[in-house]
């Protein structure tokens, strides 16, 4: 390279990396063009000083020192102005915040109405003192059927439908398994419930799911009799429904328990007068309960001559129908999302006592 060729490079430099300062809009892109366009091609430049001749390095030198003061004064100059425009922007976008303007409006989630109803059974049966707890929804025969006093020939299966699974366990049909479970872990005296999901084969129509939830209930102790049975299944419709609601009782055979009733309530759908969902007799099955069969309680390890109880066993998917006026039960498992927006929060279930969720083995 000759002296002219390598002042026209320099000059060519200066050129190239002023051209696109305008374009930055960033401190970081500024420098980022700066180490591009200038300290790498000077620091190039001074490579290709030594291929000059002698005579002329000293002229091409000067020239290769002064574009870079310039360059470096005009970078520096470029990165300052940039700030000063970025803070000015910076107050212009706070001067026009108004912190009074409403936000943009969040929707609020709501329940499941089969929630929304399990949370207020909850509520209620704690406040009674009784405790919740839970069991599997994959069931062994034994806890389902043998336990409560269902042995394989018992006619009683069969109004169960059941979906078997191939290890010869099964989906629990209802949620009686669990008083089991609960006398085996905690003995007598008991007071729990258990709220959860069942399984059935069965055909599906307006009150009829293959997929429902129940609540159990049972209460053992000494001297426990039909009086104190009628009168929690009472306080608790009363509470849920906060009005004395219009039931019937009516015997009901379960091989678990002795007497056993059906309890129904007059259909809150048709106000008793008939419709699809009660099945046009007015009333529909929500409560069935009665004392706790003898065999039950020695399965369960507890003396039945010195303890008794009761148990039910509440639709609680029905209970969510009456209690929101949902005719069709086929509407809980769609996936329609209106839902149940609690009153308030504080009334969900751990108001009114023990309410630790323990689950027995
Ligand atoms: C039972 O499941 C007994 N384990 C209840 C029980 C417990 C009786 C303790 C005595 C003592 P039943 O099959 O009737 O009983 O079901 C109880 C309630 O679950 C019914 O009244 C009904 O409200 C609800 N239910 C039953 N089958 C379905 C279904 N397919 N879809 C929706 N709800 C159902």
């Amino acid at each position: 390279m000759n002296l002219d060729a390598f002042l026209q490079h320099v000059k060519d430099i200066e050129r190239d990396a002023v051209v696109e300062i305008p374009n930055c809009r960033t401190v970081d892109a500024l420098r980022a063009l700066e180490a591009r366009h200038v300290k790498a091609p000077l620091a190039e430049g001074l490579k290709q000083l030594k291929t000059l001749p002698a005579e002329a390095r000293a002229e091409a030198g000067k020239a290769l020192n002064e574009a870079k003061q310039r360059l470096t004064q005009r970078f520096d100059a470029a990165i300052d102005d940039l700030k000063q425009r970025l803070i000015a922007d910076e107050r212009a976008v706070a001067a026009t915040y108004d912190p009074t303007i409403p936000g943009p409006v969040v929707p609020r989630g709501a329940l499941h109405p089969v929630t929304a109803v399990q949370w207020e059974v909850e509520r209620v049966m704690t406040g009674l003192g009784f405790t919740v707890v839970g069991g599997p929804e994959m069931e062994t025969d034994f806890h389902n059927f043998e336990a409560l006093n269902i042995p394989a020939t018992h006619p009683a299966r069969d109004t169960m439908d059941t979906f078997w699974l191939t290890n010869g366990w099964l989906l629990r049909t209802h949620t009686s398994p669990c008083q089991v479970r609960a006398m085996l872990t905690y003995g007598a005296p008991l007071r729990v419930i258990a709220p959860g999901r069942c399984f059935r084969y069965e055909t599906i129509d307006a009150s009829h799911e293959n997929t429902f939830f129940q609540v159990e209930g049972l209460l053992i102790d000494h001297g426990i009799s039909i009086a104190h049975l009628i009168a929690v299944m009472r306080l608790l419709l009363r509470e849920l429904f906060q009005r004395d609601v219009k039931v019937r009782l009516r015997p009901g055979f379960f091989p678990f328990v002795e007497p056993g009733f059906e309890l129904d309530m007059s259909c809150e759908i048709c106000a008793g007068t008939g419709c699809p969902t009660c099945k046009q007799s007015g009333w529909v099955e929500i409560l069935p309960c009665g004392m706790v069969h003898p065999n039950v309680l020695r399965y369960g390890n507890i003396d039945p001559h010195e303890f008794t109880g009761f148990a039910f066993g509440l639709g609680l998917t029905r209970l969510a129908m009456m209690k929101y006026g949902i005719a069709d039960i086929r509407i809980l498992n769609s996936g329609d999302l209106r839902g149940i927006v609690p009153q308030n929060r504080l009334t969900g279930p751990q108001i009114g006592g023990c309410s630790v969720r323990k689950n027995p083995a």
